[in-house]
């Protein structure tokens, strides 16, 4: 993520990844306040062994498509909700990447971090029959606990 101020959104992303028991690490790495930080780790991923990056970031959001730029991992970028515009910029900075170097762009907020895991989850599960497993019983679960009559 690009600063604390964006882990109240992104621990959403993190609890979701927990649940289903996908190793995983966070970090804050600013792109423009700490640019060596996210060129280290974008072009040091793929060969420390990470599958599959969530970056979320707020306002210019340019984290996602910058690491997007130095990795071949995919990245999944989340619009962290701005005071100024709601999010509509980290929307937009983040969605309108030019042809050839994608980010799959989630919803702004809470919902697009837990939509960034579950993403995430189903991509690592196309090579994990267990994690395969775990994300349909997640799926069925949510399924389970949707009640017919409002409460
Ligand atoms: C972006 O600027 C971050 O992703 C964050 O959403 C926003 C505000 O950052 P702080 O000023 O709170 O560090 O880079």
């Amino acid at each position: 993520m690009g600063s604390t101020s964006d882990w109240e959104t992104m621990r959403h992303a993190a609890d979701i990844l927990a649940v289903l028991e996908i190793p995983h690490e966070t970090r804050v790495v600013s792109a423009h306040r700490t640019p060596q930080r996210l060129y280290d780790y974008a072009t040091g991923a793929a060969d420390r062994g990470l599958k599959v990056l969530i970056a979320g970031a707020g306002g210019a959001a340019h984290l996602p498509g910058m690491a997007a730029a130095m990795t071949h991992l995919p990245v999944l970028g989340v619009p962290v909700e701005s005071h100024a515009l709601k999010g509509m910029d980290s929307l937009l900075s983040i969605v309108q990447m030019p042809g050839g170097i994608p980010v799959g762009t989630l919803a702004i907020g809470k919902a697009g971090a837990i939509n960034a895991a579950l993403l995430a989850a189903a991509i690592l599960a196309l090579a994990d029959p267990a994690l395969e497993e775990r994300l349909k019983a997640w799926r069925s679960t949510q399924t389970d606990n949707v009640a017919e009559l409002p409460q």
